[in-house]
């Protein structure tokens, strides 16, 4: 599915505005859509495979909290408690796949 929230295709770039919402893709091939999120303390995130190879969420640094490998059309919750950003990968493919929550404080 194609998500139309930024007005034009504005390209790479777009990633360097965080998208306001809770549902990450992991789209074809090989990304996390939107790349960069911003959700409020407290808010689950969910990962759904759109693509059609296996993939996973590893959080960096803090918690390094690592998902179970997903294959395609399967998804993975997790629920962000404190304020912060964190960075996460894929596991598989971390050339590729790369993303960030900003988690804001109330
Ligand atoms: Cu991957």
């Amino acid at each position: 599915m194609l998500v139309l929230t930024l007005a034009g295709c504005a390209g790479p770039a777009a990633s360097a505005q965080p998208a306001e919402t809770t549902q990450v893709a992991m789209a074809k091939s090989y990304k996390f859509d939107p790349a960069t999120i911003q959700v409020p303390v407290g808010a689950t995130v969910t990962w759904t495979n759109q693509d059609n190879f296996t993939h996973d969420v590893h959080l960096l640094g803090g918690s390094d909290w690592r998902s179970k490998p997903l294959p395609p059309g399967e998804s993975v919750s997790y629920t962000f408690a404190q304020a912060g950003e964190y960075a996460y990968e894929c596991t598989f493919h971390p050339q590729n796949m790369k993303g960030k929550v900003i988690v804001a404080a109330p």
